[in-house]
């Protein structure tokens, strides 16, 4: 469905929304800052080509504000934001760099308001050059330009953490020996995880619809390929959705053949109903902001606050699983949904730093739109 961009910023309790149009390569980018109430924002830029220009800021918005979700569960101080760029089609390299660029010198002229750092469709090594024009505004370069690397296998961490915390809710043990996880998407995030999963004894089942990630997937012996039409109804305990978002809706739901459904994708369920639809299911769903905040949390701990790996890692695990755990606990006492639980329990954190948050009396938002050139 594609809403008005009337219906758009007015849905969303965000601060500030910059769109600035890239005449050069007829990109559009949109910078997303939901929320600065617990610290300057952060989030990922995205960067792919989106059938309308309505559809790229809806992303944008929307993905701002699971970021503010993000930071609070855990009580991490900074704030939600995300950025878009929505280009015409594949670019050449040149014209890539100049966009990269472009954004970049757009992200040092917000001054601190917003960080960014990989999201789909951008490397680490994308991360340097937008580094070049918006240092120190930047996470997740590559190592050998003083970065802490790709975000995706801190992410896979923290969503492995929490299958394991859903399987000892649902099976009384997280011992994951034997379990049978469909990952649905094999990009950085589900291939890493794929592969902790076999570690850890469970058997990997998996389905992307790039080819290239399937040929790639060839390469791990271990996970077997599930064919598309097979994705929902193929029978396993744990459903990984590590794709894009909105895969959890009202036509896939009566289909899954699963327990829990614990991923790192952002926005899974496809309408706020939807996790009502899973628990009405008997399925336990872990919020996918609660289990996907690893790379958000280890990149700018590493970059920023001098964390090792070895401390990112543990930062990642122990957070992860005491604020499912408690999203768990919280949803089961009050007979709500995990969703709603953990919307809950963020909004307390919000409220804790400051006025309370998404209540109608601070509903406030200042669009603030520029439509510039370089
Ligand atoms: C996300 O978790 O969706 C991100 O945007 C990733 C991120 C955010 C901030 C710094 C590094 C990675």
């Amino acid at each position: 469905m594609c809403l008005s961009l009337d219906a758009l910023l007015t849905d969303w309790n965000g601060e500030t929304l910059v769109v600035r149009r890239d005449a050069p390569s007829g990109a559009w980018i949109f910078v997303a800052v939901h929320s600065t109430q617990l610290g300057p924002s952060a989030g990922g830029t995205r960067m792919k080509t989106y059938g309308r220009l309505e559809d790229a800021a809806q992303d944008a918005l929307r993905l701002s504000a699971a970021m503010t979700l993000k930071f609070a569960v855990p009580r991490i101080a900074r704030g939600g934001g995300k950025a878009v760029i929505h280009i015409p089609a594949a670019l050449a390299p040149e014209e890539r760099r100049g966009v990269l660029l472009r954004y970049g010198a757009l992200v040092q002229s917000l001054g601190g308001q917003f960080s960014t750092g990989p999201d789909v469709g951008t490397s680490a090594d994308d991360m340097n050059v937008i580094a070049e024009t918006a240092a120190p505004y930047v996470f997740g370069r590559t190592p050998s330009a003083g970065g802490a690397g790709a975000s995706g296998p801190a992410t896979a961490l923290g969503v492995f953490t929490g299958i394991e915390v859903a399987c000892e809710r649902v099976f009384g043990t997280a011992s994951l020996a034997g379990r049978r996880v469909l990952v649905q998407g094999m990009g950085s995030v589900g291939t890493a995880l794929a592969v902790r999963l076999d570690a850890a004894g469970a058997e990997v089942l998996y389905h992307d619809t790039d080819e290239a990630a399937v040929a790639a997937a060839r390469d791990l012996p271990f996970a077997t390929f599930v064919p598309a039409d097979a994705v929902y109804g193929t029978a396993c305990d744990v459903f990984a959705p590590c794709a894009l978002g909105g895969t959890l809706n009202a036509a896939s739901i009566p289909r899954l053949n699963c327990r829990a459904v614990v991923g790192g994708a952002n926005n899974q369920l496809g309408a706020p109903d939807d996790a009502e639809r899973l628990r009405a299911r008997g399925i336990l769903y872990a919020p996918d902001y609660v289990v996907n905040v690893g790379g958000a949390m280890a990149i700018p701990g590493m970059e920023q606050d001098g964390w090792s790996l070895e401390e990112a890692d543990e930062a990642v695990r122990d957070r992860v699983r005491a604020a499912l755990r408690q999203v768990f606990e919280d949803a089961e006492s009050s007979g709500t949904t995990p969703e709603t639980a953990a919307r809950r329990l963020a909004a307390t954190h919000l409220a804790g730093a400051g006025s309370p948050q998404e209540t109608d009396a601070t509903r406030s938002m200042t669009a603030q739109t520029r439509n510039g050139h370089p």
